[in-house]
């Protein structure tokens, strides 16, 4: 006992930055609890945050490099494999031009400080024009409102909960997901704390959601039909002379081109096309605009789907109308740190945008990254520029990417495949080689992108628990070996630790926040206080000025008028994804602790529809879309409105390796999920409203 020590440490499995005190001797750990005096996270955590353990100690964890040699994987060295990577990337490139190498960088990197300062180096030694990412099955809807309203896609609004009167919440679950792009750990502790001031909060979802039950009210909506929702609520605004300008009136323009543009979106159209009525409609534009402080926070829901780029600027067109933008209690800015709007400014600087178009069925580029809707297609479609080898880091898109099984499929054709993650799985399964990454608890941590969307500002900073299996190089080493090997280099650059340490006197807080700062503080991290005001000076739009009403937004209100929902007689019902709280996208389920219990993996369906398909509770049913089709135990719930099924997203493991003692048959809804449906303006995937059909099995 002699030998335990102890750390504060931030969790970094989700965008929460859970504080967490872990006790551990060299070898185990003893004990992950939450941290009570975290600034942000004040005592709350989430059972995942144990589960850092076991993705260490898990048996099917990849520790080795493993490359494919007739079939199968074996492990080989690291300098044969960071070789055999290089000379098969130079290949390909030399035959068919840079671009044939696809890159793929999935969600865990956004958590990892290491990966996000040395992949860039990896990118910029491929040279390739093919980047992917999860960003476009996910936010990036958020980022093109910025881009278009404020100039920079990280200057994104913040719902500054902690001081709101009244909280608009349209197609998030924060308290199941702990808040997306809103780090708000403990949502459900902060809604309590915001009606016991007083406020209300309202809850706009197709299903009764955990967020829903503790809110002061519900509506279902259907899917898809949010931005007419967010508009009939300006237009009401706007009709009723309830607008106020705020403090911001002098640097926002376009005002009367937002009047004039939600004309045609009366309540009475959305009662129409959302299925809540317009009376309902009208008295929430009216409680909304009268409240001291309101903020709208529109996200997964709102963001994957047709419309996500008109619901992510109709939501802060909502706001800024009101007069809750940058403003306390409204939606905020963060003042990092880190300024990583700072690092990467734009201003003086003008750009077009979409900056490009994907070569086979020209969806838009932002951010450098094309939409993952059309990673398929650009692996199979023969011609200059396609892609003929694919290096994936932390990514599965055959679980979480559209039509996912087409992706696997297509990566089975390559002339090369290589991919750094923890497991062969199904997407790694179609590399010719792995090679294993560190976890969090091998790792140091300093969170580079959540504090700039988190409810307050803080900071925190931890070193290393454990060394990694095997003396394997930390997974910033590795990627920045094979950054230096393909660019001819035989430096592989400053450690994250030391850019960190270079970058942080630059930002906000300047000499304030320091490695050693953040390491001493008595609370585990920095308290920097509430979100300031700031926007005005902040603004990286060509004129300096924040634009209400783009034209790449106006212009693709004619197709938002032209909806119709996409059922049919063949697929009758709209599938929408869910999130659950002991499970984090694709990959937490190999743990034992998380994964025990039922079988989560239910299709959700409304009594009605239940009985007209002859379908009971737990029975297992068919459920078929235009792309695939899967076979899953039936939830009848009045949770889920009618017409509407709800499958959750992360399920679905079928490759061997991923195997607890108990674990249950489950499916990916991406099986299902369509990869022709995108939103046009963002190219992001639109998940929600799949027309399905549910079939009993006899
Ligand atoms: N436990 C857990 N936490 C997580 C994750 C996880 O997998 N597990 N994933 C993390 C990640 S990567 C992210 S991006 C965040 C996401 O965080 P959230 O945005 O909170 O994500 P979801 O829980 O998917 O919530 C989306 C909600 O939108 C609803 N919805 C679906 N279609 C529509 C629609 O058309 N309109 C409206 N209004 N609502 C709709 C769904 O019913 C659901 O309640 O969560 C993060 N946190
Ligand atoms: N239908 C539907 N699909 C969805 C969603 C949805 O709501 N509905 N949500 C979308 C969203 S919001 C997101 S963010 C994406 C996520 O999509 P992805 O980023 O593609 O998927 P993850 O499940 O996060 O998978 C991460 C991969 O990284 C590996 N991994 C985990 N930790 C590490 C690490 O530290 N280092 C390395 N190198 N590898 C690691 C895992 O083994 C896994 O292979 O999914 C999207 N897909
Ligand atoms: S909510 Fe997210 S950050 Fe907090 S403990 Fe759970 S997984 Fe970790
Ligand atoms: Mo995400």
């Amino acid at each position: 006992m002699s030998d335990q020590k102890t750390q504060f440490r931030t969790c970094n499995i989700c965008e929460a930055m859970c504080g967490l005190i872990v006790t551990h001797t060299d070898t185990e750990v003893v004990s992950i609890k939450p941290n009570p005096d975290d600034p942000l996270s004040r005592g709350h955590i989430c059972p995942k945050a144990i589960a850092l353990q076991d993705f260490r100690t898990d048996p099917d964890r990849v520790t080795t490099p493993l490359k494919k040699v007739d079939g199968q994987f074996v492990p080989v060295s690291w300098e044969e494999a960071l070789e055999y990577a290089a000379t098969r990337i130079e290949e390909v490139q030399e035959a068919h031009g840079k671009d044939a190498v696809g890159v793929y960088l999935g969600n865990p990197n956004a958590h990892k400080f290491g990966n996000l300062l040395t992949l860039p180096r990896l990118v910029k030694a491929l040279g390739t024009q093919n980047r992917y990412s999860s960003a476009t099955a996910d936010q990036i809807p958020h980022h093109v409102a910025s881009i278009h309203m404020l100039g920079h896609p990280m200057l994104i609004p913040v719902p500054d909960v902690d001081r709101t009167d009244f909280m608009l919440i349209i197609g998030g679950n924060p308290l199941v997901s702990n808040g997306s792009m809103m780090t708000a750990p403990g949502f459900g502790k902060r809604m309590e704390e915001l009606h016991a001031r007083g406020g209300r909060s309202v809850v706009v979802d197709p299903r009764r959601t955990e967020t829903a039950e503790k809110a002061s009210a519900h509506l279902f909506i259907r899917p898809e039909t949010d931005a007419f929702l967010l508009l009939a609520l300006i237009h009401e605004v706007f009709a009723t002379g309830l607008d106020s300008p705020g403090a911001l009136d002098p640097v926002v323009r376009g005002r009367d081109a937002l009047k004039q543009a939600v004309q045609p979106f009366t309540p009475d159209l959305a009662a129409k096309m959302t299925g809540i009525d317009a009376d309902t409609i009208r008295s929430l534009a009216h409680d909304f605009a009268r409240a001291g402080s309101a903020v709208s926070y529109a996200r997964m829901g709102a963001s994957t789907q047709s419309f996500g780029a008109l619901c992510q600027w109709a939501s802060n067109a909502l706001n800024i109308v009101t007069g809750n933008f940058d403003s306390p209690g409204g939606a905020m800015f963060t003042t990092p740190a880190l300024d990583y709007v700072g690092m990467t400014s734009r201003k003086g600087r003008v750009r077009s945008y979409p900056e490009k178009r994907s070569r086979v069925s020209g969806q838009p580029l932002y951010n450098g990254e094309f939409p993952v809707s059309v990673l398929a297609e650009e692996m199979e479609t023969p011609g200059e520029g396609q892609i003929r080898a694919m290096v994936t880091v932390a990514g599965n898109p055959v679980l979480t990417a559209p039509n996912g099984l087409r992706i696997g499929a297509a990566m089975e054709q390559l002339d090369f495949m290589m991919s750094i993650d923890l497991h062969i799985n199904d997407t790694t399964r179609h590399a010719d080689l792995i090679l294993p990454a560190t976890v969090a608890l091998e790792e140091h941590v300093y969170d580079m992108v959540f504090h700039s969307f988190a409810v307050r500002n803080t900071a925190a900073f931890a070193e290393p628990v454990f060394t990694p299996p095997n003396d394997n190089p930390q997974e910033w080493e590795v990627i920045a070996r094979l950054a230096a090997r393909l660019s001819g280099s035989n430096s592989i650059g400053p450690s994250p630790v030391e850019t960190l340490t270079a970058l942080l006197p630059r930002g906000y807080h300047g000499d304030r926040v320091t490695t050693d700062a953040m390491l001493g503080a008595e609370t585990g991290a920095i308290d920097l206080g509430p979100l300031v005001e700031s926007i005005a000076d902040r603004l990286e739009t060509p004129d300096g000025k924040l634009d209400l009403a783009p034209e790449v937004f106006l212009a693709d209100l004619p197709r938002l008028l032209a909806f119709e929902p996409p059922v049919s007689d063949d697929y009758p019902l709209l599938m929408i994804g869910r999130r659950q709280v002991r499970s984090h996208n694709s990959w937490t389920q190999n743990s034992q602790r998380l994964v025990k219990g039922r079988n989560r993996c239910t299709v959700q369906m409304h009594p009605a529809d239940a009985n007209r398909l002859s379908i009971e509770d737990g029975m297992d049913v068919a459920v078929l879309s235009r792309v695939g089709q899967v076979t899953m135990p039936a939830e009848v719930t009045d949770e889920i409105a009618p017409g509407v099924v709800s499958i959750p997203q992360g399920w679905g493991q079928r490759q061997g390796k991923l195997t607890t003692a108990t674990r249950v048959q489950t499916i990916s809804i991406n099986d299902l999920t369509d990869d022709t449906r995108i939103d046009p303006i963002s190219g992001n995937a639109a998940f929600n409203g799949v027309p399905v059909a549910v079939k009993a099995i006899a």
